[in-house]
This record gives C-alpha cells, sequence and structure tokens, in this order.
C-alpha cells in the first residue's frame, strides 16, 4: 500500500525554519559586525560549500558540509570562510536537527534576500559527512587570475562547465560580486565592487559597462604590491581580472550588457542558478519520492 513507499521522514522535517531564519537575520544585523555585515561572508561560504561540485565523478558540492575537514578548509580560495562558519556555529547549536550543510546554504539564501536580492527556494535534505573521507580535492573553486592574460574565459567555463553551468549562468552568477570585498589577508586582493557591497543588485554589471578600470598602481599613496587588479578612476572600486574577462568574451559581454539594463531578469536568472549551484549533488528525499512514484506507475 501507499505506506510502504513512505520514505524516512528526514531530521529536517521536524525544523521550525521560520526560527532558523530569525536567529540567521539576528546575526545579519548584529552590531558587533557594524563594520563589516555578515551577509556577504554568508553568501561566499555557500558559494564555495557548493562551487566544488564535478558533475562527471559526482562528488564535491555543499552536501556534507565538508569544509569542516582538511585540506579543503585550507584550499587557499577558502581563506577567511573560517569566520563565516564560525558564526554560524552557535545556530547550529541551538538547531541540532538542522544538518551544516544545510545551514550554510539556508545562511547565504536568507542572506541574498534581507540584502534586497531575489527570493530563492530553499529545499533542506542535506546531511553532514562524518568525516573526511568525502572530501573532494582542492583547486576545484576559480581562481582570479588563472590564464592570465588571454585564457581567464577558458578557465571560467572549465570550471564552471565542470558544474554544468552555460556562459549565461556562469554571468548571472558573478553578479554576486554586487556583494561584499575583497580583504588583503584573505585573498591578497583589495577593494568592494561596488559603492553599496551589502545591497544585492545589477550594480556590478552597471559598473563593469560604465567605468573605466584600469590596472591598479597605488594603494594608500603606496605603490600596490598586490597581484593584478583593476580600479575606478576614483581607486575605491575594484574588479579582478575574471570580473573583467566578462567583458572582454564576446558571449560573456552580451549578459553583462542584459543584466546591466534588466534588473529583474539578473534577479530571475540569478535566483534560478544561485538554487541549481547550491543543490547540485544533492538529493533530496522529495526527488526520490516521485522515484518511488514513478516506480510504483510503471512497475505495478
Ligand atoms: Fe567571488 N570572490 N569569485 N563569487 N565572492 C571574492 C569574494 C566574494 C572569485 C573570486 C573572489 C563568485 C565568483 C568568483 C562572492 C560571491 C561569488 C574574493 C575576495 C575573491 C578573490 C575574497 C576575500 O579576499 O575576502 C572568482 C575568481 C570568481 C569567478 O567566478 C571566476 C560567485 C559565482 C559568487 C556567488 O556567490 C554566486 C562574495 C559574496 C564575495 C564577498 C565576500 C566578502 O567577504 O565580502
Amino acid at each position: 500500500g501507499e505506506a510502504m513507499c513512505e520514505l524516512p521522514k528526514d531530521k529536517s522535517d521536524k525544523v521550525d525554519w521560520k526560527a532558523v531564519r530569525a536567529d540567521i537575520c539576528k546575526l545579519l544585523e548584529d552590531d558587533k559586525y557594524e563594520k563589516e555585515p555578515p551577509g556577504p561572508v554568508l553568501v561566499r561560504l555557500a558559494w564555495h560549500a557548493s562551487g566544488t561540485y564535478d558533475s562527471a565523478t559526482k562528488t564535491g558540492g555543499s552536501n556534507g558540509a565538508t569544509m569542516r575537514f582538511t585540506p579543503e578548509s585550507t584550499d587557499g580560495a577558502n581563506a577567511g570562510l573560517h569566520i563565516a562558519r564560525n558564526m554560524l556555529a552557535p545556530i547550529k547549536d541551538k538547531y541540532p536537527n538542522v544538518s551544516l550543510a544545510d545551514l550554510w546554504i539556508f545562511a547565504g539564501v536568507t542572506a541574498i534576500e534581507e540584502m534586497g536580492g531575489p527570493s530563492i527556494e530553499f529545499r533542506p535534505g542535506r546531511t553532514d559527512a562524518p568525516d573526511a573521507s568525502t572530501v573532494p580535492p582542492n583547486g576545484r573553486l576559480p581562481d582570479a587570475d588563472k590564464g592570465q592574460p588571454n585564457s581567464t574565459c577558458q578557465h571560467i567555463r572549465d570550471i564552471f562547465g565542470r558544474m554544468g553551468f552555460n556562459d549565461q549562468e556562469m554571468v548571472a552568477l558573478s553578479g554576486a560580486h554586487a556583494l561584499g570585498r575583497c580583504h588583503t589577508d584573505r585573498s591578497g586582493y583589495w577593494g568592494p565592487w561596488t559603492r553599496a557591497p551589502t545591497t544585492f543588485s545589477n550594480e556590478y554589471f552597471r559598473l563593469l559597462m560604465e567605468e573605466k578600470w584600469s590596472p591598479k598602481k597605488t594603494h594608500e599613496g603606496k605603490k600596490w604590491t598586490g597581484p593584478l587588479q583593476y580600479e575606478d578612476p576614483t581607486g575605491e572600486l575594484m574588479m579582478l581580472p575574471s570580473d573583467i574577462a566578462l567583458i572582454q568574451d564576446k558571449e560573456f559581454k552580451r549578459w553583462v550588457e542584459v543584466y546591466a539594463k534588466d534588473e529583474d531578469r539578473f534577479f530571475k536568472d540569478f535566483a534560478r542558478a544561485f538554487k541549481k549551484l547550491t543543490e547540485l549533488g544533492v538529493s533530496f528525499p522529495e526527488d526520490d519520492n516521485i522515484l518511488v512514484k514513478l516506480k510504483k506507475l510503471v512497475l505495478g
């Protein structure tokens, strides 16, 4: 009968997600972080937890919360993300039925929405790997200057293609750089992309199209000795070589133009792509239920 087809209920069924959300919102507004609100780094945590996915081997991705383990925790690309993980630890303690893997993604999604971005459908169901046996190898996340000067676009396509994204999705996802900033002690780069780094908008695309970007030469009156990055004429805003690559490639630039002109379109495409990103390699109970029902239909 019907009961036999029912799968064991996930622990996340017992979670009051509204209450979890309220606690994430409290964190986002905590005066303790007045200087640098947590929203952007929480988005980056969700993205880096997910961006290790390899569609060929079906390894990596947000399931497992493997960034707790080495070598992933020490991947240079993840420098500074312990800050985001530590911020969320008390919320995990308060809601033991929430997996860390779900919490990292839910925090990112909540942060995007609270910073004025699109609503993104969130589905719980990720589980935490008990040990390091499923940790993906380091080096799967994009590098801001790999392939300079001629094959940065190839690098972007290699990395995001491996996850299963097309050009349009790659550009849409890059729009997250409306948020946050680079920290010299994390990535070696410096500065924010936009003047409103805690507001989710299409500002990143508008700045890419409208500003004149040139290699950064000085910083606070001294010679810039960091890696190649670009600055606007005021020197206050920045772009990475991988950001500039999006206006150097005809196919990428087409989408930069679309999103610079049409914020609604950007929000729609970003929401879809971010959901896809954060669900790579995750199997949800409801998907399994559909399979069980289909099998029942076919096999009787
Ligand atoms: Fe990013 N990103 N990112 N990024 N990212 C950095 C910061 C932030 C690249 C490099 C960097 C995405 C794509 C790329 C966010 C979201 C997303 C920093 C600075 C570097 C470097 C880190 C630091 O110093 O603190 C590169 C390269 C790519 C690429 O596509 C080629 C994507 C797809 C997203 C996303 O969310 C979908 C956010 C948010 C930040 C700001 C973090 C902060 O602390 O502020």
